[in-house]
């Protein structure tokens, strides 16, 4: 089902509008922090990819000291249109590019410098190309601009600050939207080397001036999703294994978090009791580096892995993004783009079929016909179940024609109302009783998207309960499979 692009604000006076024209209740009232509808859309999207291309490609290094030569720059076949294509294969619909790296190189012909593709034996620009293909495909398209530069001789000194803001300009304002901007949390600091191999100390917090940097993006890409350890648009999970928390609430409290924050173990359950809505990115490699390096064709993650994390990303509540080191002819390596694509297809195979479809599903509670029990099966993101107000719990059980063999459970929040779950479960009735279903996790949020994996069993009915929440809670799907 297509959905109406409209503001938050419009589509809650819309929803209370219909309401009360068809005397079937009141929305619920919106429980902050709430997510734009920026991040709503980026949450949707689900899967975005990371490429990392640079130097480091061809001199087999993951940081470069940002001395290697421009001319070992040549990728001989890239193809910015066989990317785009193989994430299209896969399902993905955005891509993050390295524009720059730690080695200050780069991938556009900037006018800040001359350590860049310009002065390559590669005649083009490839942000520009990414950014054209993915027009062309339809996909969304964001950029990775560090911070920390190893190459740029004025860096720990105030100049570097300015050159950073001007590139940060002249990408925001040369590539057509941009819809995410990577902040590395890499950024040097004591003891960590610049570009001639030497300690250049600056503070982390402030050197880069991330309250300017903010505000070049928002002036210039106001929709644009900003990725850090603490946002402002969406936080780093705090591992780069793609796996979010089981508990993982999109909330952080304001002004806490910033990049190279130390207690990275906070960003997996994000804060609980967060004044902001800043949720998780879950960020990992297809392989094991970053950047590609030939030994490590053998090592690319198997399709049954990527699903796995898939399950353990966007099942929990996060987004996932997912690094594809593109190699020195400048493609994606085959088996890279065959992994991906076979994953895609283990995924709609697992989560083809909805067995609740057509269901009948009883709820405890309800607040009338608009926020049946219904809605949840309905097939539409923007309808839900919720009970009255204050009633901070409730069960939807579904009654199947036959019994089922079920091993997965997929649970919606309507997340632009906030999220609100703080705890539930899932039992199965197999004809001799009500038994939670096998599930290892704890069942803490929900949150966007919240997929339970599990053995088979046999069901003749399922129950969703939820046994603890902020303010009543609003349901908008539960799918099993
Ligand atoms: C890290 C960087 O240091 C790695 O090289 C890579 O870019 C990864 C995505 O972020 O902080």
């Amino acid at each position: 089902m297509k959905t109406l692009n409209i503001g938050k604000s419009a589509a809650l006076a819309l929803a209370a509008a219909l309401a009360l024209a068809c005397g079937t209740g009141r929305a619920p009232e919106a429980l902050g922090p709430l997510p734009s509808p920026a991040q709503l859309a980026w949450q949707q999207d689900e899967v975005w990819a990371f490429i990392h291309f640079g130097p480091n490609t061809f001199s087999d290094s993951e940081w470069g000291y940002g001395d290697a030569d421009p001319s070992v720059f040549n990728p001989a076949k890239l193809d910015c249109e066989q990317w785009v294509r193989t994430f299209e294969a896969a399902g993905i619909k955005g891509v993050i590019i390295t524009a720059k790296h730690h080695d200050g190189f780069c991938l556009w012909p900037s006018v800040y410098t001359d350590y860049s593709v310009a002065a390559s034996p590669y005649e083009g620009d490839v942000v520009g190309e990414l950014a054209q293909a993915c027009a062309r495909h339809g996909l969304k398209f964001g950029v990775y601009l560090s911070p920390w530069d190893r190459h740029q001789a004025s860096y720990g000194t105030p100049a570097y600050t300015e050159y950073y803001h001007n590139q940060l300009r002249e990408l925001m304002t040369g590539y057509g939207t941009i819809s995410e901007v990577w902040l590395d949390g890499a950024n040097g600091g004591d003891g960590w080397y610049g570009g001639a191999r030497e300690t250049r100390s600056i503070d982390r917090r402030t050197y880069y001036d991330f309250p300017k940097i903010h505000s070049i993006v928002r002036e210039c890409q106001p929709e644009a999703i900003i990725f850090s350890d603490g946002g402002p648009g969406c936080r780093w999970v705090g591992n780069e294994r793609g796996v979010a928390s089981e508990t993982n609430w999109s909330f952080l409290r304001d002004g806490v978090v910033y990049p190279g924050y130390p207690n990275a173990g906070e960003l997996g359950p994000g804060h609980p009791d967060g004044d902001v809505w800043i949720p998780a990115e879950c960020d990992v490699s297809i392989r094991k580096g970053w950047f590609y390096h030939p030994e490590e064709d053998s090592m690319v993650k198997t399709p049954e892995q990527l699903a796995d994390l898939y399950y353990r990303s966007v099942g929990r509540n996060g987004k996932l993004l997912i690094n594809f080191p593109v190699d020195r002819d400048g493609l994606i390596h085959p088996i890279d783009s065959a992994s991906i694509c076979e994953a895609r297809k283990i995924l709609d195979r697992e989560l083809g079929t909805d067995l609740l479809a057509g269901t009948r599903v009883r709820a405890s509670g309800t607040r009338g016909r608009r926020f049946a029990a219904d809605r949840v099966i309905d097939g539409s993101p923007d309808t839900f179940w919720a009970p009255k107000d204050g009633v901070c719990e409730g069960t939807l059980e579904f009654t199947f024609p036959d019994v089922q063999g079920i091993s997965r459970v997929l649970i919606q929040e309507y997340i632009a109302l906030g999220q609100r779950v703080q705890e539930f479960s899932v039992d199965y009735c197999d004809g001799d009783g009500w038994h939670p279903l096998p599930v290892r996790e704890q069942l803490t949020t929900i949150g966007y998207k919240r997929i339970l994996r599990f053995d088979p069993v046999r069901a003749t009915a399922l129950r969703l309960r939820i046994t603890a929440s902020r303010a009543c809670p609003c349901i908008s799907t539960v799918q099993a499979f």
